[in-house]
């Protein structure tokens, strides 16, 4: 490859942060390699390719060049570098196009060993043309009617296998134990054990229920993940069938196909759940930072996007990786994007009694916390494993965390179903 062209490669150039793209990337290589590399990326991620072609005149590359203008040397096979894409190269309102100019072709060459996709800045205007949360966090407070965070939910469990009618139970259980949020597990959408209508239906109608004996407004998320079509009949049945809230797989699915659903506008907020991210997100040399992700799906216009616990079974299981990851994620969620609403983040993933204290005082107030094992291992089932989540809480907001003064504060304080949930998780007789 023969990127002669100093153009792509320009250390410590100024640039106009509202006519260009800046993308912040990881590089690693070979020694030998990493000048070449500097200019590689931002060629093959704009005009570039491996030889000049006669059709490149001089104006295309000085206009339309992507240039690396910040590098850092952190070993020397192992590089931090900024680089400046034009906004020309982009079509508004486009993040397959803008994720396949800087986070595409890249990844696949050959003079390099990792890549990773940290962060990106996009100009004012172009962030607006995009759709953005209908709802965001305001929304889902004052849409839903639901009090201000942290909001307490859980995921129906068992993850697949319950009829409609187990479905249904968990889930009324959960909320009559004082849960405001319940979701469908990832992978439950239309098999035969558990049909999709029906069990909407029955679970909406507990919905009803709640709302009309105790004034509640509670949430059931529907996982609506499937092709596009499926996905418009399934919103359109839970919008008819009173829902307040879709579910979809956002990684699976895809930016275009909840870009669809968003732009359908069925006045429900999107909770986005973001199974096989890790596929992509996990490598802290290669592939994209969960941070990219939460930003494109809010331009996209999600409400809600699941972004880690910290404390849960998700993450790198070390403290203080997981809180770079998730608070960096939920940053981007919130700091300013052009005028997009900020997105509600979710906490899930091995949440219960034990960390959900430290996990509110980390990310609350303007969090989703959900728990399945968490609530439905209790022993005396769903209900009570609620109102030992709710009692956690409570505690939690005291700065009580630690599992043994939340078990003596359980005792001192009547909190039985509490004092149940931690007798068994800490093994007390
Ligand atoms: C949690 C969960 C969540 C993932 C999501 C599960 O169940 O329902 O989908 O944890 O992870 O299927 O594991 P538990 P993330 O509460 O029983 O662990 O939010 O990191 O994408
Ligand atoms: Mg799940």
């Amino acid at each position: 490859m023969s990127y002669e062209d100093n153009v792509f490669y320009q250390p410590d150039l100024e640039v106009e942060p509202e006519e260009n793209v800046i993308v912040d990337f990881d590089v690693v290589t070979t020694a030998n390699n990493m000048e070449r590399v500097f200019r590689e990326i931002p060629a093959e991620s704009s005009v570039g390719t491996w030889q000049r072609v006669w059709s490149m005149s001089d104006d295309i590359l000085q206009k339309l060049s992507a240039k690396t203008i910040h590098s850092q040397l952190i070993t020397d096979t192992h590089a931090k570098i900024k680089v400046a894409y034009p906004i020309e190269l982009f079509e508004p309102n486009n993040i397959p196009q803008m994720m396949s100019l800087f986070a595409g072709n890249v990844f696949g060459m050959n003079s390099l060993q990792y890549l990773r996709v940290n962060d990106f800045e996009v100009p004012t205007d172009f962030a607006n043309s995009f759709p953005g949360p209908a709802f965001g966090i305001q929304g889902i407070y004052d849409t839903l009617g639901i009090e201000k965070g942290p909001i307490l939910g859980t995921i129906v469990k068992p993850k697949l296998g319950a009829p409609p009618e187990v479905h249904a139970k968990v889930t009324m259980d959960s909320w009559s134990g004082g849960l405001q949020w319940v979701k469908d597990d990832e992978p439950q959408t239309n098999q035969d054990f558990c049909p999709f209508e029906d069990r909407i239906s029955r679970v909406l109608e507990y919905a009803d229920q709640i709302k009309s004996e105790q004034g509640r407004q509670v949430i059931y998320a529907c996982n609506i993940t499937g092709t596009i079509e499926t996905m418009v009949k399934r919103a359109e049945y839970v919008k008819d069938h009173g829902g307040k809230c879709l579910m979809i797989d956002v990684v699976t699915v895809g930016f275009s196909g909840v870009q669809y659903i968003r732009e359908q506008n069925f006045g429900l907020p999107i909770h986005a759940h973001r199974a096989m991210h890790g596929a992509i997100t996990r490598h802290h040399q290669h592939g994209i930072h969960m941070k990219v992700l939460a930003k494109a799906y809010r331009m996209i216009g999600v409400d809600a996007i699941h972004t880690g616990t910290i404390y849960g079974k998700m993450g790198y299981g070390k403290i203080d990786e997981d809180k770079k990851e998730v608070f960096s994620s939920n940053q981007a969620l919130t700091d300013k994007l052009g005028n997009l609403k900020p997105v509600m983040p979710i906490a899930s993933g091995g949440v219960g009694v034990t960390n959900i204290g430290k996990i509110i005082q980390a990310l609350a107030p303007n969090v989703i916390i959900t728990a399945g094992g968490g609530v439905h291992g209790h022993p005396n089932g769903s209900q009570d494993g609620a109102k030992s989540l709710v009692q956690a809480k409570e505690a939690g907001l005291q700065g009580i965390v630690d599992e043994e003064p939340l078990y003596q504060w359980s005792i001192d304080n009547n909190k039985e179903e509490l004092q149940i949930a931690l007798k068994k998780l800490l093994n007390k007789d």
